[in-house]
């Protein structure tokens, strides 16, 4: 198999049975774990380490240096566990969907190079409840992985250095909260409490679920290991067009010609995103602003289209590329309409743990609302600012509760006189044609 540009989803083919083992394997699939079992631990955490490959769930952080940090060697605990994090749920994410729904095979074999190179038996993944077809196809999977030699005990039938290699996979389907994708949250949910997000330190890779060293990964982040392991991490590395590594699944929903999701290399710009692979927007319509990685991320404008979808450059304007899946805002959607159903999402799905999420949230969704409703002041505005405040990082107990107000903050940044308007013409002038000519 030559080294391919499309690692992710060359999987992914017309055939009606495209995630079933047969197809999987007909296309180079646990070529990965086949090779990775002719390695040691440390040249596993080695090579992840050294291809920069950094977490798809939205945060980024460095995925070799997440996993150096479980503990090993004699004194470690016996029991280290694998979670899989597929509670996608933030509003625009869908990506990890279609690897769920289309390569489950791929998840499974990223899981199993987990176990090599950290020594886990035990792996599990955390679906969001209501990803039946991916539910479906998972247990599929598995199935057909028992049945190969895939999973079980003595894997492949070929010991490392004489010893079996054993590994099994639990699917374990979400109840249903944003919050259970937080990865402490979510290990409180598989222990059967109360999902609310666990102080950090100690970090999981150190004190997770039972108590022991557990790693959670975003799907995408474990879909990258097998082609790593299989193609090296130079290859990887050379993948990304700027400063990062890898491809990855960007998306575009909002109204745009063609929306939808492509495997891209890292540092993709934006401006060949939007307008040559979602097609541009829809006749009649312009691009106001976007956020570039899902609903929890700080708005962008049209000046930014060149920039690339690379962690730290799209950091550096004030934003985060977060999932990397883009929403569109349109001119002749209302901004305060948009933010008002973003942040009272965020508020239904907040765990209450903390002040700045639990009433915060809800307090500027009734402040949007009455600005939404024509009866907005302007010291609204004001206190709006001060919410946004109020859930900076570092008053807050988990990272969602910043990213919940960040398309709030960075509309009254970008948008500010959408408000002043609605403020002033005490209406919505989206929906006021009248006053929209005025404005
Ligand atoms: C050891 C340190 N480990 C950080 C590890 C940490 C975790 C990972 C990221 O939120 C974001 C959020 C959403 N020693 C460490 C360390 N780690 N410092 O690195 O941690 P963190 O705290 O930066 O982020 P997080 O709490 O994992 C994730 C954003 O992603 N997001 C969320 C999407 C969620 C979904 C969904 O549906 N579930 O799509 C999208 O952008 O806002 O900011 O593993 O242990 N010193």
């Amino acid at each position: 198999m030559t080294s391919p540009l499309n690692p992710l989803t060359r999987f992914i083919t017309d055939k009606a049975n495209c995630w079933q083992l047969s197809e999987y394997l007909s296309h180079g699939g646990y070529d990965g774990l086949t090779r990775a079992m002719e390695m040691s631990a440390d040249e596993l955490l080695d090579s992840i380490k050294q291809s920069n490959l950094r977490g798809r769930g939205g945060a980024g952080f460095p995925t070799g240096l997440k996993w150096s940090f479980v503990p090993r060697g004699a004194d470690a605990p016996r029991e280290k566990y694998l979670i899989v994090n597929a509670d996608e749920m933030e509003p625009g994410a869908f990506k990890d969907r279609w690897l769920l729904e289309q390569t489950p095979h791929q998840i499974i074999e990223g899981l199993l190079i987990g176990g090599l190179t950290l020594g886990a038996t035990q792996g599990y993944i955390f679906l969001r409840g209501d990803y039946y077809l991916a539910e479906e196809r998972l247990q599929q999977a598995i199935e057909e992985c028992k049945q190969h030699q895939l999973l079980g005990r003595d894997i492949l039938g070929r010991g490392i250095q004489g010893q079996a290699f054993n590994f099994e996979i639990h699917l374990h389907s979400s109840a249903g909260r944003y919050i259970c994708g937080e990865e402490t949250a979510l290990i409180n949910a598989m222990e059967g409490k109360r999902a609310t997000p666990r102080a950090k330190p100690p970090f999981p890779q150190v004190v997770g679920l039972w108590g022991k060293p557990t790693i959670v990964n975003n799907v995408e982040t474990f879909c990258n290991l097998p082609h790593i392991i299989n193609f090296g991490s130079d290859w990887f590395k050379a993948l990304g067009k700027g400063q990062d590594a890898g491809t990855k699944i960007f998306g575009v929903s909002g109204r745009v010609k063609r929306p939808g999701l492509w495997e891209l290399p890292m540092g993709t710009s934006i401006r060949e995103i939007i307008e040559h692979h979602a097609g541009g927007m829809c006749d009649g319509y312009r691009l106001k602003g976007f956020l570039p990685g899902g609903g929890s991320t700080d708005f962008l404008l049209e000046e930014h289209l060149d920039a690339l979808m690379d962690y730290d450059e799209i950091s550096k304007l004030g934003s985060r590329m977060g999932t990397g899946t883009i929403i569109i805002l349109d001119d002749k959607y209302c901004p305060v309409s948009m933010v008002l159903n973003l942040v009272r999402f965020f508020a239904q799905e907040s765990c209450g743990w903390c002040t700045p999420c639990r009433d915060g949230l809800p307090w500027a969704v009734s402040l949007l609302e009455k600005i939404e409703r024509g009866e907005g002041e302007p010291k609204d505005i004001d206190q709006l600012e001060d919410l946004c405040d109020f859930a900076a990082p570092g008053n807050t107990f988990c990272a969602l509760a910043p990213g919940a107000v960040e398309p709030l903050q960075s509309a009254l940044k970008y948008f500010r006189q959408d408000f002043e308007t609605h403020i002033k013409h005490q209406c919505c002038p989206y929906h006021d044609e009248r006053v929209a000519k005025k404005a």
